[in-house]
């Protein structure tokens, strides 16, 4: 067997790449230090998994924003607008491409979305009918060339042709993207040709859309792509890779095809092995992906070796190659560097250099036995009995709590009608009434008092002190402004998750567990161990403050169950279900409390609600159900005249509308201004029947929008869903803007809004 490797985090152990990448857009750095210094951890990320004995290092799965821009840029796919002269350098083009650019030339950045159902955000390929393909690949094989001198047998990384064209979206036409794919294959020869060229043996070959459902037209792509590019394959050979999902009726296809290996997510869909070594040609090799790339548990490796030993059995040990199930790219890079992690939980984890440790023991076992890592064997067998059996995994008392759920937890006092009508006589809003989605600008100063207070350099009663001021000025500017639903402005609060995680009984924050999310931008997923409880209020003194200063209604601001869940680590030792229903108890607690302490507006926010859909559609309306009933769950604790909220981002609802309406929240905010209300089209024809914010500007830009724009766009809302039953809000909350912008878009909105209630009136 093999060590080998799918890929690895690219920002470094301390995040040297988000400072890098930082400073250089800042203008700090030039580009020479910053590929020299990118080349640096990239150098270091090979050399680790040399050290740690993978055999097969990836070598092209580093890259400095996002490796779907990398592969559009390296078929020379850069759309038309990004062609400009006035960026001189590729170094500009591919940061314009990423981000957009202000100064001289005006573009906008590439739309991003999420890469299949993690928290990795992709930039996505623009295509034209008339497109055009060249290779540029030569910073990719100068990068292969550094890797062979540190680990003779790197193995390239490739985004395969159809994977990147499906990931893409074709430009003013309803085709589909593959209409491409003969043009695109050339370039994919050559490329081949030159990693012959270059000495190089095996090459990952990625389809991760293998693991979706295919259309026929794309199952016949991928295989037409292999069989043209086997001409070219010369000494190459291609393990194809998906993950993320087992392949199911895309198996048979996977080893049909003219390659050398087939690579399995076993970690996502263990049983799919069997089926798998009955359909494997006799040349062929298999990739096992025993270790869970994108959750930080320890793996058990005698079962990863009863599978991997089966594999064996079944072929020969000599025809495996050893995986993570998908690249380590979603996992934290080193435990080593944690130190506030008490000894037996940080016993039962493994990030991303841990899990290369696991790999290199599975593959000596597999080649020398089991007796030649017997040390390492019985100390993994330890830690995953020390979690098993540990108490602090279990609460009795949540687990009796959770079986007194019965369906009526799930229900609000009254009907929508109803509610709606208590809510009015409560809150007395204008029609039309304006909010905003809850964070506001998180200054220099903001995060620098947090940082002091978390080194000690600020005392607990000073800091409180300052986050009251913060809070204070923010009530008073949003007066000003004429909001009718207040926010306190969450100064308090790091990451809408993490800052839950921090509070909850279950969870364990890390200090340096960063993975990338988007380009430089990092999130710290909170880890679930165990069964969660809320051990106090978390929110509610802080919005009872804010209430304390102003007579207009001061809105309660919760993340909901579905996302804390979505954006922590979670345990693997239950299903994701329980789990869930377990956040949801400790968020209607606090939604409870909230209202008993006089707030009569509070928001549940689920952004990440369509991001935890399954991969395959089968198993979608499974999920949908059991996320829907745990807003329920905690949303429904309160009274009729407490009037809910949630708000939705980064996604396409329209397809899960009838989830959304089932929420019965009662009223919802959402992003719409991007798609200029195209969005809310969806809605309409729906006939959504709560309330309902569409975001009336973008508040990833920092432009401020005119009043008439917003009267525009909120004229087009009235005429889609009754004017009743709108309410005004930016699209997202506002953490990452200026106050100089916000205060000024803000004002045009709230202007915008009373031009329309007396166009109306
Ligand atoms: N929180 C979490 N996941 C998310 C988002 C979030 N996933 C989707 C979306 N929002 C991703 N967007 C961002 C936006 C900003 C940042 C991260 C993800 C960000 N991060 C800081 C950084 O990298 O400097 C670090 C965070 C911090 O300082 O605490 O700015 O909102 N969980
Ligand atoms: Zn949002």
């Amino acid at each position: 067997a093999i060590a080998t490797n799918l890929g690895f985090p690219r920002i470094g152990a301390k995040r040297e790449l988000k400072w890098l990448l930082e400073k250089y857009w800042q203008g700090k750095i030039g580009a020479e230090e910053l590929l020299t210094k990118a080349h640096d951890v990239r150098q270091n990320n090979w050399q680790w998994q040399a050290d740690a004995g993978i055999q097969q290092v990836p070598v092209g799965d580093f890259s400095l924003y996002d490796h779907v821009l990398d592969w559009s840029q390296r078929v020379g796919a850069v759309p038309n607008a990004y062609q400009s002269s006035q960026l001189v350098s590729e170094l500009d083009r591919y940061f314009a491409m990423a981000r957009g650019t202000q100064k001289g030339v005006d573009l906008p950045a590439l739309e991003m979305t999420k890469w299949f159902n993690t928290n990795y955000h992709y930039i996505v390929p623009e295509w034209t009918e008339d497109q055009t393909f060249h290779l540029n690949a030569e910073a990719y094989l100068n990068e292969i060339a550094a890797a062979q001198a540190i680990a003779p047998n790197a193995r390239p990384v490739v985004l395969g042709p159809v994977s990147l064209l499906l990931l893409g979206k074709l430009k003013g036409s309803d085709a589909s993207p593959l209409i491409l794919l003969e043009r695109l294959l050339p370039v994919y020869e050559q490329l081949l040709a030159k990693l012959n060229e270059a000495g190089v043996t095996w090459v990952q070959w990625d389809e991760p859309v293998l693991a979706l459902d295919l259309s026929e037209e794309a199952q016949k792509s991928i295989q037409k792509s292999l069989e043209v590019l086997s001409r070219s394959f010369g000494n190459l050979k291609l393990v194809v890779t998906s993950y993320f999902e087992g392949l199911r009726e895309n198996l048979a296809l996977a080893f049909s095809l003219p390659v050398a290996a087939v690579h399995l997510d076993l970690s996502a869909a263990p049983k799919q092995l069997d089926e798998a070594l009955s359909l494997i040609r006799p040349e062929q090799f298999l990739s096992l992906g025993l270790i869970d790339g994108r959750n930080v548990w320890k793996n058990d490796l005698s079962k990863a070796l009863d599978l991997a030993e089966k594999a064996a059995k079944a072929i020969g040990s000599d025809r495996l190659l050893i995986a993570p199930g998908c690249s380590l790219l979603h996992s934290p890079v080193d435990l080593a560097s944690e130190t506030a992690i008490d000894a037996e939980l940080k016993s039962w984890l493994a990030f991303a250099r841990q899990k290369l440790d696991e790999i290199a023991i599975i593959t000596q076992a597999l080649n020398e036995g089991r007796d030649s890592v017997a040390d390492a064997l019985r100390q993994n067998a330890e830690a995953i009995q020390s979690r098993r059996n540990s108490v602090r995994t279990h609460n009795p008392a949540v687990r009796q709590r959770i079986e007194s759920i019965t369906p009526e937890s799930l229900l609000r006092q009254g009907a929508y009608n109803q509610r709606q009508g208590e809510q009015r006589n409560r809150l007395n809003l204008p029609l039309l009434p304006t909010t905003t989605i809850g964070s506001f600008p998180q200054t220099s100063e903001v995060r620098q008092a947090r940082a002091a207070f978390r080194k000690g350099d600020l005392t607990a009663d000073a800091y409180q002190k300052f986050l009251e001021t913060e809070t204070q000025s923010c009530i008073r500017r949003q007066e000003s402004l004429g909001l009718d639903v207040l926010v306190h402005g969450e100064f308090e609060r790091n990451d809408m998750v993490e800052y839950f995680g921090e509070q909850l009984e279950g969870f364990v924050v890390s200090q340096n567990g960063w993975v990338q999310s988007y380009g430089s931008r990092c999130v710290k997923p909170p880890i679930i161990f165990g069964d969660i409880q809320r051990p106090h209020a978390m929110t509610v003194p802080m919005a009872k403050y804010a209430q304390s200063l102003t007579q207009r209604p001061v809105k309660g601001m919760l993340t909901g169950p579905v996302t804390i869940l979505c954006w922590s680590f979670v345990r693997d030792d239950q299903p994701r279900r329980d789990t869930c229903e377990q956040i949801a108890l400790a968020i209607r607690d606090e939604a409870v409390d909230l209202e008993s302490s006089g707030i009569g507006v509070i928001q549940i926010d689920e952004p990440a609600l369509r991001e935890g859909l399954p991969l395959r559609q089968q198993d979608q309306p499974g999920y949908l159900q059991w996320a829907v009933d745990a807003f329920r769950l905690a949303s429904s604790g309160v009274s009729n005249e407490t009037q809910i909220h949630t708000h939705m981002c980064y996604c396409e609802f329209n397809e899960i509308l009838p989830s959304i309406a089932a929420l019965d929240a009662d009223v919802i905010s959402i992003e719409t201004s991007r798609s200029k209300m195209e969005l809310l089209d969806g809605f309409g024809d729906f006939q959504y029947p709560n309330e309902i914010g569409p975001g009336v500007y973008d508040i990833h830009s920092p432009r401020v929008p005119s009043t008439d724009e917003m009267v525009g766009l909120l004229r087009k809302a009235v005429d889609l869903i009754p004017a009743e039953r709108l309410w005004v809000n930016p699209d997202c909350g506002l953490k990452t803007r200026g106050w100089v912008e916000v205060e000024a878009a803000l004002k045009s909105m709230v202007e915008a809004a009373q031009q329309v209630r007396s166009l109306l009136a």
